[in-house]
């Protein structure tokens, strides 16, 4: 005998899931050429706390997809202009959305129809009329996955800062957002000063240590609107909203000196690192390409004016 479980209950179970404390509500993407049914399918997953958007139309679903970002894709499976078969199918060749979990929605009950449909690309099916509780769960759980996944995707798995493909994304979206309302935003290129040494003579586990330990010490001192990425090897980019160029040298000069300080041992050795800085600002450097290479010459003036400092 199992108990039925109630949309709402089934919402907040999973709600304890997440980690984030105010995480975001998961997104659902529903394709169907029926207004009606589509709407349906919206109301039953709005009641749970999920945000939707509706396509009729299926050659818009790649438009949809950008504009919206999906956690995943509800698919009718038959539809006049382009079947959902062909439609999964197309999602799965940009690299984007490989992993975007897609479930039919489907009156169709012939299976062999069903299973060589989702060998196309989708996770599973449901039979239109659905059971309410069903689609909740089937889609919130996926979802629950496909946020964990992005979340493992967009760090790096040393310091757990955002990688590279992650920062540079973000960096783009800060600056539209700058863009929009006509505010400031600070780039900071960090490059750890004579790293290929520290491992050399300390070892590599000891660089990372290193590693780790600036990680740290930007997390501990940054805002969390402030966002922190591992760019490369032994380079970190911080990008501070919001933050003039000399209130973010200010700032990053700060931290500089706490690392500096940080006690590092290798056996009974100890020793100590530091790091050089780069500042640039948005609106004096306009677009991303623009920002980063004056981070970059910045960076390259610390280094040669002698290391440890920060220079905008
Ligand atoms: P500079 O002061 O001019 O920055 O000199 P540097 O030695 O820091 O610069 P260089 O670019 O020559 O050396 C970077 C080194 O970082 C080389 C590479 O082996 C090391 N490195 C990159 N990624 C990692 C990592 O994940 N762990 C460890 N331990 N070392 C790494
Ligand atoms: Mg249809
Ligand atoms: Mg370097
Ligand atoms: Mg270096």
């Amino acid at each position: 005998f199992v108990k039925p479980v109630r949309a709402n209950e089934l919402v907040a179970a999973l709600d304890g899931l997440t980690h984030q404390q105010e995480y975001e509500p998961y997104r659902v993407l529903i394709v169907d050429d029926e207004p009606d049914m589509a709407h349906y399918h919206a109301i039953l997953l709005q009641q749970a706390g999920l945000i939707t958007c509706e396509v009729h139309d299926p050659t818009r679903i790649l438009e949809a997809l950008h504009q919206f970002r999906p956690d995943i894709v509800l698919m009718d499976m038959y539809m006049p202009e382009c079947g959902g078969r062909e439609a999964a199918a197309i999602i799965r060749q940009v690299p984007d959305h490989v992993g975007l979990p897609i479930v039919y929605l489907t009156s169709e009950t012939d299976r062999r129809k069903l299973f060589s449909a989702m060998r196309i690309g989708a996770e599973g099916f449901l039979t239109k009329p659905v059971v309410p509780d069903e689609l909740v769960a089937a889609v919130m759980i996926r979802a629950e996955r496909m946020r964990t996944l992005r979340g493992l995707m967009a760090r790096d798995s040393l310091t757990g800062l955002f990688n590279h493909t992650m920062t540079t994304q973000l960096l783009e979206n800060a600056l539209s957002l700058a863009r929009r309302d006509s505010g400031v935003l600070s780039l900071v290129m960090i490059d750890i000063d004579g790293f290929k040494a520290v491992n050399d003579t300390w070892g590599h586990p000891a660089g990372d240590q290193v590693l780790m330990a600036l990680s740290r010490v930007l997390q501990q001192r940054l805002r969390a609107s402030d966002i922190i990425g591992r760019y490369g090897g032994e380079e970190f980019a911080v990008i501070l909203q919001n933050a003039d160029p000399q209130q973010a040298a200010r700032l990053i000069d700060a931290l500089r000196e706490d690392f500096a300080r940080v006690d590092f041992y290798s056996g009974e050795h100890g020793f100590h690192c530091t790091f050089s800085a780069g500042v640039a600002a948005y609106p004096m450097y306009q677009r991303y390409e623009l920002l980063r290479e004056a981070a970059d010459k910045a960076l390259y003036r610390a280094k040669r004016g002698g290391r440890n400092r920060v220079v905008v």
